[in-house]
């Protein structure tokens, strides 16, 4: 069922790896010319154009798009309520974890008198994305505010988009994860138009004021993603988020079955996911395939699985040994990464490309998705090579502050002067010498 590359016997380089194991391509460069004016739209035009664009691409004209906390409410008391448990308990571990990421401000004595700390300082105002359409996630939600509030972040805005059938507003699942972490301030706007609203601020129909964010961060289609690269700079993005990755290392003590099913989860996210298997097994290889078939089958999202399994940009690996897995898994450097081996501890230690490692039979990608506590907001696209996923420090500045006493200042002054010197930049050693330094008897 899967596409199968033999590298028993050799393992080619991590470049040569990387062009085996394509990515699915996502042009955002392509769309720019679209999002341009959308963009300059909001900018010029504020809440008028986005209701124009929500007119046009979402088919519903709000009368106003700030929600009202009175529907945040409903929303939250018509969520299901096994639901609401399943939401609070995912909130519930996600801030536990996150807590731990706390950083503390660190103090270091270079000289007597001369101290440089690292003072981290979160930033002030953060607009959050939450998808509509095909993806609607409030556990996505979830991943997006926790660490925001965790790190300290004060003001926080939602923004999501209106959705015909729910009168304008956002999936109420969205308004009812919002509620349960306490983000108050929604608004209901989408694509491009909710990154330029984020970015330049606007006022409501009613007056309702949406101020401008320092940071946006949350996943969406390939106009939003352009919209964030656009507007870099005026505002600080999170990383791109490109079509979702599950790479499984296996050896011949992996259970077939799970990890077919862990290769089906995945890919039930969009025809462009990619699904892959590394083993040194080809009996594996062969069960798994076999497990698969009736698997997608059986599925609910059977199309859109099978397309992403057969796609190019999924497969199987074979290889001679779980070292030459882990290069193959190191080179490829998934999202997500399955150890289902024998001793899959130290295996996972050896890794060191993956947005997010998951060791053993019971830890399987869905748990990540939702209730393991860890972040599901992960790099994509080989990003995993020098990129990590959301975590409070993405919310965070450290802020460099440099105290030196006069003493701590001479003691070093000849040293600054120097360097000014040899750069040709001598007002630099002179900002130095115009202090009075004592003599330094
Ligand atoms: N696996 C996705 C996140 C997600 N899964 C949301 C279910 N809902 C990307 O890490
Ligand atoms: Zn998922």
């Amino acid at each position: 069922m899967l596409n199968r590359t033999d590298l028993r016997g050799r393992v080619p380089s991590p470049a040569r790896l990387r062009a085996l194991l394509p990515r699915a391509e996502m042009d955002v460069d392509a769309v720019l010319h679209q999002v341009r004016p959308v963009v300059e739209a909001v900018r010029d035009r504020g809440v008028e154009a986005v209701l124009d664009f929500a007119e046009r691409f979402d088919k519903v004209r709000p009368g106003r798009i700030r929600v009202p906390a009175s529907e945040l409410e409903s929303a939250l008391a018509g969520l299901d309520p096994v639901v609401r448990a399943a939401l609070e308990e995912s909130i519930a571990r996600a801030r536990v974890v996150h807590a731990d990421q706390r950083r503390q401000d660190v103090t270091t004595e270079v000289v007597p008198g001369g101290t440089v700390t690292e003072r981290w300082v979160p930033v002030r105002r953060v607009g959050l994305y939450a998808p509509g359409g095909l993806a609607v996630y409030p556990s996505s939600v979830v991943m997006n505010v926790v660490p925001a509030q965790t790190a300290g972040v004060e003001s926080l805005v939602l923004c999501s988009p209106p959705q015909a059938e729910f009168g304008g507003l956002p999936h109420p699942t969205i308004l009812a994860a919002a509620e349960l972490l306490g983000v108050g301030e929604v608004w209901a706007v989408g694509g491009a138009q909710a990154v330029a609203l984020l970015a330049y601020g606007g006022t409501d129909t009613d007056g309702a004021e949406l101020e401008p964010v320092d940071l946006v961060t949350g996943p969406g289609n390939i106009y939003l993603t352009a919209a964030k690269r656009m507007l870099r700079g005026l505002i600080g993005i999170d990383s791109e988020a490109g079509p979702t990755e599950i790479a499984i290392l296996a050896d011949d003590t992996a259970d077939p079955s799970h990890v077919a099913a862990d290769l089906v989860s995945q890919a039930e996210h969009d025809t462009l996911a990619a699904s892959i298997l590394v083993t040194t097994s080809e009996r594996l290889a062969d069960e798994v395939d076999e497990r698969l078939r009736h698997r997608v089958a059986a599925t609910k999202h059977s199309e859109r699985v099978e397309q992403a399994l057969r796609g190019p940009q999924s497969g199987t690996v074979l290889v001679s040994t779980l070292d030459d897995g882990v290069r193959v898994v190191d080179a490829y450097a998934a999202e997500h990464l399955e150890i289902q081996t024998a001793d899959a501890s130290s295996v996972a230690a050896r890794v060191r490309n993956a947005g997010a490692v998951f060791v053993g039979p019971y830890a399987p990608v869905s748990l990540g998705d939702y209730c393991a506590g860890s972040n599901h907001v992960l790099p994509t696209g080989g990003f995993a090579r020098h990129s990590s996923g959301l975590s409070v420090q993405s919310f965070l500045r450290g802020i460099h502050v440099v105290d030196y006493s006069a003493e701590a200042l001479r003691d070093v002054a000849g040293k600054v002067v120097a360097l000014a010197n040899a750069e040709d930049l001598p007002a630099h050693g002179e900002a130095v010498l115009a202090r009075d330094l004592g003599d330094g008897a």
